[in-house]
C-alpha cells in the first residue's frame, strides 16, 4: 500500500538524543517523523508537549518510511546492524548520529571542539578540561555522552565545546574537525554491540580521523593511532620534547615541571593519567598553565566514581557505580590496593557480553566478594566463597556483617546497571541509601 505521507527526516530513537535532534531539526524548519522500538519511549510526553505536530511511531521501526527518507538520524542506543536500519542503508539512505549533525552545524567556524573517547575516564577528563577552560575565562560548553546532548550546546554562546564521545556516537560521526582529541584507553566494553575488541577499537579510533591533533596514551598501545597523524601523548616516565609525562612524583610537559602529584586532588594512578590527558587537551586549545594547575589542585572527582559516601565504625563505603566494565573495576581495585584494611567488593549487573576473566587476578586483593544482578553469578564463579545476593539492600547488609574497622566496602560492579536500575546513578544512589538506612541516617 503506498504511504499517504513520507518524511525526508526520520529521528530513530526517542531518548535524550532523539529529543535534542527533533529540537534541532525543527529549528531548521524541518518536521521529522520519530520512531522508537519501545511502546512508551522515555521522551514521549515531552515530545507531545513541545512539538504537537511531530508524529511518533512507537513499538517498532517501520521500514516503509525508513527507505523513503532522505536522512535518518539514529540514537546511540540503536545498533547500526538493526535490520530496518540496514534495509535503509542498502537503499542508499544516509544514516548519521547527533554528533555528525553537530559537526555539520559548526563546520563554518574555526575548529572549536576538544573531544574525548576511551573505555574509561571519559567523564573525568571531559569535566577536568571544561573546568580548566572555565578557570581560564573561556566561554565553554561541555556535553555529549556525559549528559547534555551535543546539539543542545549550540544554544549557548560557547567559543569552545568539550565533548565526551562514546563508540556508538563515533560510529555515526565523520566530519568533526577537532582542535585536539584523545582516546584515553581501550579495554573490553559493549561486547553485546561489537563482534570483537578490534571492531570496538576501530569505532573509537575513528575520532583520530577527525582532529588536527591526536593525543594518545603511551601506556596503552591500543590507544595509539593506527595511521600517521599529527600527534602527542601522555604516560608514565620522562616525556620527550612536547609530550606529557610523570617522573619523580611530578607531572612534566617536555622538560618543564608542571606540578608535583602531591598537590593533585584526584587520587589513583588512573586519575593521574586522566589529568595528563586533560592538560594535553587544554594546552592544545591555548588554556593557560595556571588555570590547569588550579583545577588539578581543586578537583576531587565526580560522584559515583570511587566516591567515599560514608564512614561508620571505621568502615569506609565507596561508591564506584560508574564502573560499568571490567577495566574500570580493575582500575578501582588497583587504585585502592595501597589501603591497609581489607576490601569487600560488591559487583555484578548487566555484563553486556563481557569476558570477566581479566577480573580474576584483581580479585586476589579482595577479602570477600558479594555479587548481584543478571550476570553476578559469572563474577561469583571467579572467586571461591563469593556470596550471591538478590538486591542492593542484601548486599549492603551482608557487607556490613563482614567488614571491620579499617576496611573498605566498594561497590564497583564491572557491569551496566540496566538489568536492575534506570542508570548507574540510580544504582549508586541506592547503595548510598542502603548504607544510610543501615546506620539509621
Ligand atoms: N532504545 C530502544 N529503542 C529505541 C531507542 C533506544 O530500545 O528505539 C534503548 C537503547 O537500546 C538503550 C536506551 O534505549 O538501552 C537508551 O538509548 P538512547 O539512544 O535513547 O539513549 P539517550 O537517552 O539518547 O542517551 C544517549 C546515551 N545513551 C546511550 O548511548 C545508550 C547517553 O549516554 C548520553 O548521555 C546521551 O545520549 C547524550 O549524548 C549514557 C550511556 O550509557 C550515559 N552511554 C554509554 C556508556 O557511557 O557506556 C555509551
Ligand atoms: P567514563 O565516562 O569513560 O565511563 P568515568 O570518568 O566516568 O569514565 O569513570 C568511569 C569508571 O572508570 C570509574 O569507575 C573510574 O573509577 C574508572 N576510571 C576512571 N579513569 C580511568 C582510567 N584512566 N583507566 C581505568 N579506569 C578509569
Amino acid at each position: 500500500m503506498p504511504l499517504a505521507h513520507t518524511y525526508s527526516h526520520i529521528v530513530l530513537g526517542l531518548g535524550a538524543t532523539g529529543l535534542s535532534v527533533v529540537r534541532y531539526l525543527v529549528r531548521q524548519g524541518i518536521e521529522p517523523l520519530v520512531m522508537d522500538s519501545r511502546r512508551e519511549p522515555p521522551g514521549a510526553d515531552k515530545l507531545r508537549q513541545e512539538f504537537a505536530n511531530v508524529p511518533l511511531m512507537s513499538g517498532g521501526f517501520d521500514c516503509r518510511y525508513l527507505v523513503q527518507a532522505k536522512q535518518i538520524v539514529i540514537s546511540p542506543g540503536i545498533a547500526m546492524d538493526t535490520p530496518e536500519v540496514q534495509a535503509a542503508l542498502d537503499m542508499g539512505i544516509e544514516v548519521i548520529g547527533d554528533i555528525e549533525l553537530f559537526a555539520r552545524a559548526i563546520a563554518d567556524k574555526p575548529p572549536c571542539v576538544l573531544a574525548i573517547t576511551g573505555s574509561n575516564g571519559k567523564s573525568t577528563v571531559t569535566t577536568l578540561v571544561g573546568e580548566m577552560a572555565r578557570a581560564d575565562g573561556k566561554r565553554v560548553a561541555v556535553g555529549g555522552n556525559i549528559g547534555i546532548p551535543a546539539l543542545e550546546l549550540l544554544e549557548s554562546d560557547a567559543e569552545l565545546f568539550v565533548l565526551e564521545l562514546s563508540s556508538f556516537q563515533l560510529e555515526t560521526t565523520h566530519s568533526l574537525n577537532c582542535i585536539a582529541a584523545t582516546c584515553l584507553n581501550i579495554s573490553e566494553d559493549h561486547m553485546d554491540r561489537y563482534s570483537d575488541l578490534e571492531s570496538y577499537r576501530r569505532a573509537k579510533l575513528h575520532l583520530y580521523d577527525q582532529t588536527r591533533l591526536c593525543i594518545f596514551n603511551r601506556d596503552d598501545s591500543l590507544s595509539i593511532p593506527t595511521e600517521p597523524h599529527n600527534q602527542n601523548s601522555f604516560g608514565l616516565g620522562i616525556p620527550k620534547v612536547d609530550e606529557w609525562g610523570i617522573a619523580d612524583g611530578k607531572i612534566y610537559h617536555g622538560a618543564t615541571e608542571i606540578m608535583p602529584l602531591l598537590h593533585v586532588a584526584l587520587i589513583g594512578s588512573h586519575n593521574h593519567a586522566n589529568l595528563m590527558a586533560a592538560m594535553a587537551l587544554a594546552d592544545a586549545a591555548g588554556i593557560s598553565r595556571p588555570a590547569m594547575v588550579k583545577v588539578a589542585r581543586e578537583f576531587t572527582g565526580l560522584a559515583h566514581r570511587c566516591e567515599a559516601v560514608a564512614s561508620h565504625e571505621g568502615i569506609t563505603w565507596v561508591n564506584d557505580s560508574k564502573a560499568t566494565n571490567v577495566g574500570a573495576t580493575v582500575a578501582a581495585l588497583h587504585g585502592l590496593s595501597g589501603h591497609l584494611g581489607e576490601i569487600i567488593l560488591i559487583a555484578g549487573g548487566d555484563g553486556k557480553g563481557a569476558d570477566f576473566e581479566p577480573l580474576r587476578e584483581a580479585l586476589h586483593g579482595v577479602s570477600q566478594l558479594i555479587t548481584l544482578g543478571r550476570d553476578g553469578h559469572k563474577i561469583a564463579a571467579l572467586k571461591e566463597g563469593a556470596i550471591e545476593v538478590a538486591n542492593m539492600a542484601e548486599a549492603v547488609a551482608k557487607a556490613a556483617t563482614l567488614a571491620g574497622s579499617g576496611d573498605i566496602v566498594l561497590l564497583s560492579p564491572a557491569c551496566a546497571s540496566l538489568d536492575m536500575y534506570s542508570n548507574f546513578m540510580a544504582r549508586g544512589d541506592d547503595f548510598r541509601h542502603q548504607v544510610e538506612l543501615l546506620y539509621g541516617n
